[in-house]
């Protein structure tokens, strides 16, 4: 009776929902059959049509393309680290988690008048390890007390994106997310934790770049990034370098043992992050999909054109060019990859995850292989996409685990395995 007049109840609004999700996922090809017939650009020939035959032409002339191409067409230009940053360590508990750990929570300002925008790193030293210790950097999604049930984390006034609470943290989220990060674990096996609330550096919704770090950066009269120019993703990955920026100041952190990782949005990011900083030693893409590890040509689950349109504040303008016409890109997402070597990477997908075309996933860390053999580095070690549970870790290395899109212990076992595998 209330539809008719005009009040439509929940439960219709529910199922409303469904249908629409329903016909939007529909429209995405899961069919392998039905990959469109692509080329790649080849990651070891210059514009120029330049052969890259030696680590120098590499390093010296088809690296720095590669990267300007991805800035200029992908995820936009970033600035560099700010002059007048400065770093505030709030609190410093050194028997933190029953004693296993040191933890510590650093405030980075981007500017002199210490005002907002500004970060909160959380960090968590093993005080059974030697320091200084190697580290994994890391966004969260939800606030940094979200991670772990420590009562001790200090909850982040930036927006979240919890609409219950009209979008601010709250004491009941405590915890929330410490299924995805096992920080004793992680502790155990000889690594510190530093993570950051991605919403502290950037709110992650489309307010025309109002809010977050990029007004800070604005010319005179500026209103938001030129089309060549950052994104929320450029940002948050902008963000990851002024944390390592931190790690270089703290004896106990090894910042030479760097190992940036992130998951689904934050994957794409942490492989931006550590395409753009080469101070992180080692790189992990959890099930990053478009615009992260997969391959865009497939066009196999999200695409470029649909994740533009969902998303329009995560790349910069200009990747909106290629909505239609992807054998235009001058990159493809291999290239982000061989952006990496000779330093370790990691691509991680999961089975059901087909939104983020595992098989795409995969052929980006093959395809990138050809640049890390060129500097002496080990490619993926396999030819066919291994079987579910059979890592293959060479410098570069892939996984496929059973299950959903999501970071669990097992993908965290494997990432440490690969730490270890490179740096003990
Ligand atoms: C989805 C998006 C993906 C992925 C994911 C996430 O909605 O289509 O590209 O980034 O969100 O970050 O959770």
């Amino acid at each position: 009776m209330r539809a008719r007049q005009g009040l439509v109840p929940a439960s219709v609004i529910a199922v409303l929902g469904a249908v629409v999700f329903c016909a939007q996922a529909q429209e995405a090809n899961y069919d392998e059959a039905k990959v469109p017939k692509y080329t790649l650009p080849d990651p070891l020939v210059c514009l120029d049509g330049t052969p890259v035959t030696s680590a120098e032409i590499w390093t010296q002339k088809r690296r720095p393309e590669i990267f300007r191409l991805f800035e200029e067409h992908v995820y936009g230009r970033a600035p560099g680290r700010p002059a007048q940053m400065t770093f505030m360590t709030t609190s410093v508990e050194k028997n933190a988690l029953d004693g296993k750990a040191t933890r510590k929570e650093v405030t980075v300002y981007f500017n002199a008048k210490r005002q907002d925008p500004n970060m909160t790193i959380l960090i968590y030293l093993p005080n059974a390890a030697p320091k200084p210790v190697p580290t994994f950097v890391g966004l969260n999604f939800g606030g940094n007390h979200t991670i772990h049930a420590d009562p001790t984390i200090s909850i982040t006034k930036s927006w979240t994106r919890n609409r219950e609470t009209n979008h601010k943290a709250t004491e009941a989220e405590r915890g929330r997310a410490a299924r995805r990060w096992p920080v004793e674990r992680i502790l155990e096996r000889g690594y510190g934790l530093a993570t950051i609330y991605y919403g502290d550096i950037d709110p992650d919704f489309d307010d025309g770049f109002q809010n977050g770090v990029h007004p800070l950066f604005y010319k005179v009269g500026q209103t938001k990034p030129a089309p060549d120019a950052w994104g929320s993703i450029g940002a948050w990955a902008w963000g990851l370098s002024r944390a390592a920026d931190y790690c270089e100041t703290d004896a106990d952190i090894d910042h030479q043992h760097l190992a940036v990782i992130g998951h689904s949005r934050l994957g794409k990011t942490s492989l931006w992050a550590g395409a753009s900083d080469a101070r992180f030693a080692l790189v992990i893409s959890n099930n990053s999909g478009c615009g992260g590890a997969a391959l865009s040509r497939r066009q196999f689950g999200e695409t470029v054109k649909r994740i533009n349109t969902v998303f329009p504040h995560w790349f910069c303008d200009n990747y909106t060019k290629y909505n239609d016409d992807l054998a235009a890109m001058p990159v493809d997402q291999h290239m982000l990859i061989a952006l990496m070597a000779p330093r370790p990477v990691y691509v991680a997908s999961a089975e059901e995850d087909r939104w983020a075309d595992p098989h795409g996933e995969f052929l980006s860390a093959k395809h990138a292989g050809p640049v890390f053999e060129l500097l002496g580095a080990k490619p993926l070690p396999v030819d066919k996409m291994p079987a579910v549970s059979r890592p293959a870790m060479g410098t570069v290395a892939y996984h496929i685990r059973p299950g959903a899109h999501d970071v669990t212990d097992y993908d965290w076992e494997r990432y440490m395995d690969f730490a270890d595998m490179h740096w003990k």
